[in-house]
């Protein structure tokens, strides 16, 4: 099951239309180089996620996978076991060597890759960010999944319903120096402090997107402040991780955990009553829109300019904001009575 942008909804009419005229348009071109090809013919698009064999990355790639068959172009996916600064740095060589025509990177580090992804883009390939950014004179556009500001809201407002608005919070970050979360981090301890005094952040603890680490991190947490009210895990390994040490403990109905999930690593801990809500947006959507992004950027439909528009798809039409990031959608909160809603 899917939940659309509802931007996109709206004028999915028109991008119909707009679609069918741009793909008329960009049959021809082949001046990229890269291994690009104008109509996608022979678009290589590898898409590089933080690590591999977390659930989330997985769902976005499908969507990623989907949208690069839909144009007719070669979709890979490669990337590093562990969610380390600089373990991305050899699968961009390794593309950049290929000859691909675009990189879809969510970055574990805003700047540790950059030098690999500029010389990939002196190569000719066009980097994509999404997910999570890198410093933007990186790359050529960053596919962002929703505002942080709103990220980092719904996971306040959900820990506070969840905890009478008062108490001792930790929260279980991914790796300590991931732009997203961290971003995320800062602005959810900047609106506890202006609208919850009585909620105290006492804590940041980081599971590197590792589902064993973030398990080992929650029962420290918990050892370590007796009178802990919640964790907030802004990462779907943290909070799966940290939903199942809780709901296997004594813990069980005294601790709150929230924060960003999957409902399906969410779903039985939703139904034993660990968790209440927590909140993503759809990461398929996500991987789908920065594959289209990518392939309006190899074909010199957009050069990552505040104005410039896209159509990507079933999605509909899209346009570049400041500093060249794009917006899927605002983040939807997840309960026991939508979760059966939802299968990724
Ligand atoms: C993890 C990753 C990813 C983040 C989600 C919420 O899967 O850290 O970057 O966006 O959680």
């Amino acid at each position: 099951m899917k939940f659309s942008n509802k931007k996109a909804t709206a004028l999915a009419a028109l991008a119909v239309s707009a679609a069918l005229v741009l793909s008329a348009c960009g049959g021809g071109s082949d001046s990229d180089g890269g291994g690009s090809g104008g109509g996608g013919g022979d678009l290589s698009v590898t898409f590089l996620p933080k690590n591999l064999g977390n659930p989330y990355f997985d769902t976005s790639d499908k969507g990623g996978k989907a949208a690069v068959e839909e144009f007719g172009g070669k979709f890979s996916e490669v990337g590093p076991q562990e969610a380390t600064p600089d373990g991305q740095v050899p699968f961009i060589n390794t593309a950049a060597q290929q000859g691909i025509g675009a990189l879809v990177v969510s970055a574990n580090d805003p700047k540790a890759i950059g030098d690999a992804l500029n010389e990939a883009r002196d190569a000719g390939t066009k980097v994509v960010t999404f997910d999570s950014d890198t410093d933007p004179e990186y790359r050529d556009l960053f596919i962002n999944q929703a505002s942080a500001e709103g990220i980092a809201k719904v996971q306040v407002k959900m820990i506070a319903e969840q905890i009478g608005d008062a108490g001792d919070i930790a929260i279980l970050s991914a790796a300590a120096n991931a732009t997203n979360q961290n971003e995320w981090i800062d602005l959810m301890k900047k609106e506890i402090a202006a609208s919850h005094p009585n909620i105290k952040v006492v804590d940041t603890v980081y599971g590197d997107d590792d589902d064993q680490a973030s398990f080992d991190k929650t029962s420290a947490l918990l050892q370590k402040y007796p009178n802990l009210k919640g964790i907030v895990s802004p990462t779907t390994v943290g909070i799966a991780a940290a939903a199942r040490y809780v709901s296997d403990s004594d813990f069980k109905g005294k601790v709150k955990v929230t924060g960003l999930g999957t409902p399906n690593q969410m779903r039985e801990y939703v139904e034993n009553g660990t968790v209440d809500a927590f909140a993503l947006w759809n990461p398929e959507d996500l991987g789908y829109l920065a594959a289209f992004a990518a392939k309006a950027l190899v074909d010199g439909d957009i050069t990552g300019k505040e104005g410039d528009t896209f159509t990507a798809g079933k999605l509909g039409d899209y346009t570049v904001g400041a500093d060249s990031t794009v917006l899927l959608g605002d983040p939807f909160e997840f309960t026991k009575d939508n979760i059966g809603d939802f299968d990724f």
